[in-house]
């Protein structure tokens, strides 16, 4: 798992210089949810709108947790819902706007124990794009939405 990190790193290093691109995204509704104080993960979520005219790829994310992930949400054959890690990211489509939420794509800050997500809080964090580069961004922690499964 040091090894995702520290790729993240040497990516960070590589796209110092395509910073200028920032403003081709739009960031929106960057929000956590809070955590139980045994959670071991913790889910972030946002509207990412690309205004410019080429495909972006979110492809991740740098927070001062022990591992972050990008996950989507499949369903099995049983309607039985599992988290599966992208290891390629999120491609944003040029002039679209893709949506991390509940039940779909969603950031997984993970190895929180003893460090749980707390409403009202926030949680810094870069968000890496293959062409934009890093966008600093901050979580504010909200309490979980009502789910149908609890
Ligand atoms: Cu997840």
């Amino acid at each position: 798992m040091k090894m995702t990190k520290l790729a993240v790193l040497a990516l960070l290093t590589l796209m110092a210089p395509a910073a200028w691109a920032e403003t081709a995204l739009k960031i929106e509704n960057v929000k956590a949810f809070a955590t139980a104080p045994t959670a071991m993960a913790g889910g972030g979520f946002m509207q990412i709108t690309n205004t410019s005219g080429a495909d972006d790829t979110l492809i991740g994310v740098v927070a001062d947790f022990p591992r972050v992930e990008i996950h989507t949400t499949e369903f099995d054959s049983e309607g039985v819902a599992r988290m599966k890690h992208l290891h390629d990211g999120i491609v944003i489509p040029a002039g679209e706007t893709v949506a991390l939420e509940p039940g779909g794509l969603h950031v997984m800050f993970m190895g929180l124990r003893d460090n749980p997500l707390v409403e009202g809080e926030t949680v810094d964090a870069t968000l890496v794009f293959e062409n934009a580069g890093e966008i600093p961004v901050t979580f504010d922690v909200v309490k979980r939405e009502m789910t149908h499964n609890h």
